[in-house]
């Protein structure tokens, strides 16, 4: 059994460099284009164009996108970019006109290869940062350029979840939209040594992570401000902080405060409603002194009062349907500078009422009332005739009973013209309210007995527990979730009610928790389940001492991770098979991990990439049960026990995926007690993945502290290639349907196959063989190919109504033609009985698709069918379309 041997990068080189501009701690990485797959030119109608020897920047007979893929990028997760360039050698001389580009990434933390399939770099995700690059006349061929600096763009790459240093990133170039190029320019695309060079200088010495985070609004004004250290800050005096309301004193770092925590808290409460500017600079310990300089930051903080906007306005009458009062709280006739208009329909107007007209204000709840601001009746008529309300009794009330008069109060008359700002403000004193009642015992004109209002604007003290986190409605939240929410102002205690149980969070009968930090948790909840949760914010000091919040919800992750394989890379000791032990220098365990011999060079891996489950790498698992091997196995060893007790957990998933000729017993260890598999032994022959349950209560051993888990296989002279993916725990876990009746056929195994329909090699492939038709035989689309590029396969059916799945590669485009002889679909045929399969998704790799009716909306097509013998064929559709295996399964 080889072992593994790490290839040193020739072509990436690391350094730390010396210099007087350059602060201790920063780092230099630069790689280039190794192959003719990492530089990719995708033409204006999405197809790929991979192995050109040059690239055009960025009109190739129509304006093209370029995909850049850069591997092994040994910069770590969360590094602060510095600087950051592409640097080209120029190809050819072009035109010298403008040319204007943008310069993204993909906004993925490992970026995969380029494939053939359309649209391959357009169609990727992408970072939010990005750069314009407009490059100058490069008059001499041969002559070394440099981008615009791309700092941002590898910062956000970098600082992605799954991104560890060595991974590979892609770089995406194109015209830009807003400033078209007129001229062009041409480099050198690779592989060679004046292939594209992406070069990071990065440190991971600045602070980092801000809180709050960059360009926060509505930040409370107790806001404490943190950040993460960089990594060379001493504990003492190691940070420099900058901040002001003015922009240019701190990126001049004007002032400053040292400090040794990495936080800040002010010696005064921030303004309301103010723009803040803040840097941190964090300096290394003597002698070296050298400073890291932070970036600015900004946050906004919060203001005074919040505008109530869920209301319902009734009145004691209207004069028109059209003047109704909800024409007074529904915005109508404000313009974006809260000016109002002189709209009659834009206002309220009641009926004649000689004793005087009320309208009342329905809140949503109870709030704290700061202030009513209102618009007076303001038709063009007001200044003459007077509908505006006059001398106004102010009633307010907790429940729509009880009500106290705030006060009488004369309301301000309007102008009649158009542009009005409100020019009363009615001071509710942080009075606690929900139904507000406006008497008008006389209007401003005391001619008509009609009284009108254009606007009001109710704003209220934000005393209630808000901005829940989780979301409300969130899923997939950890299990061990801290509960958090931005208080109310005010508050001193906050009581938090948690359960499953909705109603018991609402009636506040759930178990309560007073706490005085906003803040509960770390939790220990259960996996799969909704749970309700409401805070309610007390100050025994206040007339209203407590402020209930809404009840919020969210629900936990259904299952918690044991290995999903996504973590591992080619460099120990993150290698697959450091946490997955085999049988190397273990005679009697013939198993080995990981493949042994990847050629990186070839994008090749320890970890299986293309036969993944989930995400994007599998474990290789190759057993070999001889030569004094009796038995193998693969076991992961967990240096803290896990509790798999907890949570709710009942069931340990994995899944498996099979290799034709496979042998043997599989079977799963868990602190050493084993258990076998007892689905169909045929299930590890499959070339396809296969969920299996294990109730952890038949294992019988202790649970609370598993520190092993091991994956094996039985049987003397077994032999085979098992891919492990997704070990899950579950407090309830997905249930496996297995269909009643399943026919598998390898499709290299037809009864019949006519050209150009051949049989093809594939190590990929189950059995090692596949059929298809090669790139250059043209097309089979708009007709049924019978009776020549076909193959035909004999099967017996029970009867009943039948799907069928088929593996398969399709580069792009269509797939198959399928017919079922005799057979009824409820899908569109064509001639006699095909259906047309067009456009499953399309892959280089191996994978599963059900066959569906292009025509009938993407329906997957079933097939009803008598008890009996019958014929299924395939037909070419698609140049280059390979199908390895077909699975016929009863779904009725
Ligand atoms: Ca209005
Ligand atoms: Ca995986
Ligand atoms: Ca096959």
């Amino acid at each position: 059994m080889s072992k593994r041997l790490i290839y040193l990068l020739s072509f990436a080189f690391v350094l730390a460099l010396a210099g007087t501009n350059v602060v201790f701690g920063d780092t230099v990485w630069e790689g280039r284009i190794e192959d003719d797959l990492d530089d990719v030119e995708e033409e204006p109608s999405g197809s790929m164009y991979i192995d050109s020897s040059d690239l055009e920047l960025p009109n190739d007979g129509g304006l093209q996108v370029i995909g850049l893929r850069f591997l092994k990028v040994r910069v770590p997760k969360d590094a602060t970019v510095s600087k950051a360039y592409l640097e080209f050698t120029v190809d050819e001389i072009e035109s010298p006109e403008a040319v204007n580009l943008i310069i993204e990434g993909e906004l993925s933390p490992n970026a995969r290869e380029f494939s053939n399939s359309n649209n391959d770099v357009s169609d990727r995700t992408r970072t939010m940062e990005r750069v314009i690059w407009q490059p100058e006349h490069w008059p001499t061929i041969g002559e070394i350029h440099q981008s615009s600096d791309i700092s941002a763009v590898i910062e956000e790459i970098v600082s992605q979840d799954g991104w560890r240093s060595g991974n590979s990133l892609v770089i995406i170039i194109y015209d830009d939209p807003d400033n078209p190029s007129l001229g062009n320019r041409c480099v050198e695309a690779g592989p060679g040594d004046d292939s594209a060079m992406l070069h990071i200088e990065w440190t991971l010495g600045n602070a980092k992570r801000p809180h709050p985070p960059n360009g926060a609004i509505e930040v409370s004004r107790d806001v404490v401000l943190n950040w993460e250290p960089g990594v060379f800050a001493p504990p003492a005096n190691g940070h420099r902080v900058y901040i002001s309301e003015n922009f240019d004193d701190v990126n001049d770092g004007i002032g400053g405060i040292t400090q040794s925590a990495s936080s800040y808290a002010p010696p005064e409460r921030f303004d309301f409603d103010t723009t803040y500017y803040w840097r941190v600079d964090e300096v290394n310990a003597p002698p070296d002194s050298s400073v890291h300089k932070g970036k600015v930051w900004s946050f906004k903080t919060e203001l005074l009062a919040y505008q109530v906007k869920d209301i319902i306005a009734t009145a004691s009458s209207s004069g028109r349907e059209d003047m109704g009062p909800e024409n007074t709280i529904n915005g109508s006739g404000l313009d974006a500078n809260d000016l109002h208009s002189t709209e009659v329909t834009d206002m309220w107007l009641s009926g004649s009422e000689p004793g005087g007209a009320w309208i009342e204000y329905e809140l949503d709840k109870v709030y704290k009332l700061h202030e009513l601001s209102i618009w007076n009746s303001n038709q063009m008529v007001d200044p003459l005739i007077g509908f505006g309300l006059k001398e106004v009794s102010i009633d307010y009330s907790l429940d729509g009973t009880d009500y106290t008069t705030l006060g009488i109060t004369e309301c301000a008359q309007a102008p009649g013209a158009s542009d009005y700002a409100y020019n009363t403000a009615i001071d509710f004193g942080g009075a606690g309210a929900k139904y507000v009642k406006l008497t008008a015992n006389s209007n401003w004109g005391g001619l008509l007995d009609l009284y009108g209002l254009s606007e009001v604007r109710f704003l209220y003290i934000p005393v209630n527990a808000r901005e829940p986190y989780p979301a409300s409605g969130a899923t997939d939240v950890d299990i061990n979730v801290a509960l958090d929410w931005r208080a109310g102002r005010e508050s001193v205690t906050h009581d938090v009610y948690l359960s499953d149980d909705e109603q018991a969070v609402m009636d506040g009968t759930a178990s309560g928790q007073t706490v005085t930090e906003t803040g509960y948790g770390p939790l220990s909840l259960d996996l799969g389940k909704d749970y309700y949760w409401k805070v309610n914010e007390v100050n025994e000091a206040e007339d209203i001492t407590t402020w209930g919040s809404d009840v919020w919800s969210f629900t936990t992750q259904e299952f918690l991770v044991v290995d999903d394989f996504e973590d591992y890379n080619d460099y120990e000791p993150y290698t697959v098979y450091l946490a997955w032990l085999d049988g190397y220098g273990v005679p009697t365990n013939g198993s080995t991990v990981g493949y042994p011999n990847p050629n990186f060079f070839n994008d090749e891996h320890f970890v299986e990439t293309a036969i993944v489950h989930g995400g994007e790498q599998a474990m290789p698992l190759f057993y070999s049960n001889t030569a004094g091997a009796s038995y193998s196995e693969a076991e992961r060893t967990f240096a803290v026990g896990q509790d798999w007790t907890k949570a709710g957990i009942q069931t340990l998933v994995l899944y498996f995926h099979g290799t034709a000729g496979n042998t043997g017993q599989l079977y799963v260890k868990v602190n050493g007690s084993k258990v076998v598999y007892d689905g169909d032994a045929a299930d590890i022959q499959r070339a396809r993945w296969k969920q299996w349950n294990i109730d952890l209560a038949s294992l019988g051993v202790n649970l609370q502290s598993v520190t092993t888990m091991g994956i094996g296989i039985d049987d003397n002279g077994a032999s085979g290639t098992l891919y492990i993916d997704d070990i899950r725990l579950y407090a309830s876990a997905p249930e496996i349907v297995v269909p009643s009746e399943e026919i598998w056929l390898e499709a290299e195994a037809a009864d019949t196959i006519t050209a150009p329909m051949e049989v093809y090699d594939d190590s990929a492939a189950s059995g090692g063989k596949c059929i298809g038709t090669t790139d250059d035989v043209g097309n089979s689309s708009d007709t049924p190919p019978a009776p020549d590029g076909t193959a035909s396969y004999t099967f017996t059916v029970a009867g009943g109504t039948y799907k069928l799945s088929c593996r398969i590669i399709i580069p792009s485009g269509d797939s198959f033609w399928v017919r079922i002889p005799g057979a009824t679909t409820q899908t569109t045929n064509h001639g006699s009985g095909w259906v047309r399969w067009s456009d499953p998704p399309n892959s280089n790799n191996w994978y599963w698709h059900d066959v569906f009716s292009a025509e009938d909306d993407g329906e997957t097509v079933l097939f009803t069918m008598d008890p009996g013998t019958y014929t299924l064929e395939i037909g070419y559709r698609e140049d280059a379309a390979l199908m390895d295996a077909i699975v016929i399964s009863k779904i009725d």
